[in-house]
């Protein structure tokens, strides 16, 4: 079953039906809510739900996201994205959606030794969404999360990140036409064998901001590989009601700083995330609203990114992950978000 089988005038519904096509929709609510599956599902206006680990549970819902990342909490909260309006959902060859409130949630997994290695099954799984995305009014890609196991493996133009950039590269085709959406890359442990891809898209294309600190990532030199990766470092919402933040790293200009030292490594990641507020323009400074994941490394450092939260990020809920960040010297990396 493909997306054509829902009518394309019927699904022009943006925040509030016939307006749809002017009005510029609130960014969905971000949260992270300790609860069970089911009961969040339930809740209204509720676009998608995220587990994290292999206990969590399993659920049959397009809206429920299970991902192969372990946290360093139990019991873990789950990610819940709530928007306005109602909420359908369905499934489309391998991808799982859920549309409301004028946005597109869209997932994928799909088993690598199936698809002929990491690099062809980057490109399958970006080929399928920009398919599905296409026969959609909610086209416009603001925010993607990539997840594929030992993304560290393999030697120099081999190693595994590098044939995953290179074979999104090519699954993205020109559905990515408008700019790279922000971003997340992360190396999931436990040998699965899956690539989970997902996405949060609009009616409308969202403000790309880049972080004078760094190089754009898709204008990196040949030394990080082929293909250079391509996201944004982050999308501001087009109600400017929110900024989506990318993975973020002790990256500066195009190079890893601080290698091995973690404190200075974070001290760094939090430098880059304050200059991505500046450069987009909002309030300096993270709250209670800015749900952001850390993903990290080596589990024994779980606890020195528990502590630099309590003392240089008060308050902001913070999810922590077991993740390997795509350079092998980095220790951790931070995505999440921001609202105005
Ligand atoms: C960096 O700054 C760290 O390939 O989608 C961060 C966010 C990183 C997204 C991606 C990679 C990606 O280059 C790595």
């Amino acid at each position: 079953m493909g997306p054509s089988s829902f009518p394309v005038d019927r699904m022009v519904q943006g925040c509030e039906g016939a307006i749809a096509q002017t009005a510029v929709c609130r960014a969905p609510r971000v949260s992270y809510r300790l609860m069970e599956a089911a009961e969040a599902l339930a809740e209204p206006g509720m676009l998608a739900v995220i587990g994290f680990g292999a206990g969590r549970e399993e659920v049959d819902d397009p809206r429920w996201l299970r991902l192969q990342l372990e946290p360093f909490d139990a019991p873990a909260p789950l990610e819940c994205w709530e928007v306005h309006g109602p909420v359908s959902c369905g499934a489309a060859g391998d991808i799982r959606w859920s549309r409301g409130g004028g946005w597109l949630f869209a997932s994928i997994g799909l088993d690598e030794a199936a698809s002929g290695g990491i690099e062809a099954c980057a490109a399958q799984a970006y080929r399928q969404l920009a398919w599905f995305l296409a026969g959609q009014a909610e086209s416009r890609v603001l925010r993607v999360w990539n997840y594929l196991p030992d993304i560290n493996a393999g030697e120099a133009d081999d190693e595994r990140y590098k044939r995953f950039c290179s074979g999104r590269a090519r699954g993205m085709g020109e559905a990515f036409v408008d700019g790279f959406p922000a971003a997340t890359a992360i190396g999931s442990l436990g040998g699965s064998g899956r690539l989970q891809v997902y996405l949060l898209a609009g009616a409308r294309p969202g403000i790309r901001v880049e972080n004078p600190r760094q190089v754009s990532a898709w204008r990196y030199p040949r030394q990080y590989g082929p293909t250079p990766p391509s996201f944004a470092r982050a999308v501001r919402f087009p109600a400017g009601d929110a900024l989506a933040i990318s993975g973020t790293a002790a990256v500066v200009g195009h190079a890893s700083a601080h290698h091995g030292d973690l404190p200075a490594q974070l001290a760094e990641t939090l430098a880059n995330l304050e200059a991505l507020l500046t450069a987009a323009g909002m309030p300096a400074g993270f709250d209670t609203h800015s749900p952001l994941k850390a993903y990290v490394r080596r589990p024994g450092d779980a606890r020195t990114v528990r502590e630099f939260f309590r003392q240089h990020l008060p308050g902001v809920p913070a999810l922590l992950l077991h993740g390997e960040v795509c350079r092998r010297e980095l220790l951790a990396e931070i995505d999440g978000w921001r609202y105005a």
